[in-house]
């Protein structure tokens, strides 16, 4: 069983499908482990994001993910990471498969939705970035 880190991002919270979101991911077969909402200051997405600090995009992708609250969750499952990914759709969701997450309300590549651990160590980095041990079920 793996964990894996998830976030609503600023524009699934403000177009009200933190719902629908969760939903996804639990009909298949993910359990949520962890939940909270907060709002990240431009400094903590940064270093949230500290991987991509080197792409073009890190700026303005730090400042849409500090824009307004986010809903961040550990979900726990077999093969819970490529799940997740499966079920979110491709970054760009003009790629997103039919039925993703990404495909079904993402805007544009920076503001699609939902993020997701790509990998164990992204797990290892991202989860106790936003909970503690105890404060995971
Ligand atoms: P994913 O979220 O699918 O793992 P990453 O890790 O490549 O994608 O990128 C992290 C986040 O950075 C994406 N979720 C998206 O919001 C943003 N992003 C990725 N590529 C671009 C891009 N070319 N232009 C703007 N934003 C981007």
């Amino acid at each position: 069983m793996d964990r894996t880190l998830s976030i609503v991002k600023p524009d699934g919270v403000k177009k009200n499908v933190i719902g629908e979101v969760i939903s996804k991911f639990e009909k298949n077969g993910l359990r949520v482990s962890a939940l909270k909402m907060l709002h990240l200051s431009k400094e903590e997405a940064k270093s949230f994001y500290l991987v991509h600090k080197e792409r073009p995009f890190y700026n303005s992708l730090t400042e849409f993910m500090s824009e307004g609250p986010v809903v961040v969750m550990v979900l726990s499952g077999g093969n819970a990471i490529s799940k997740v990914r499966e079920i979110m759709g491709s970054t760009n969701p003009k790629d997103a498969a039919p039925g993703t997450i990404r495909a079904a309300f993402a805007s544009d590549i920076e503001r699609n939705i939902v993020h997701g651990s790509d990998s164990l160590q992204s797990a290892a980095y991202e989860i106790p970035f936003f909970f503690s041990a105890l404060e995971i079920m």
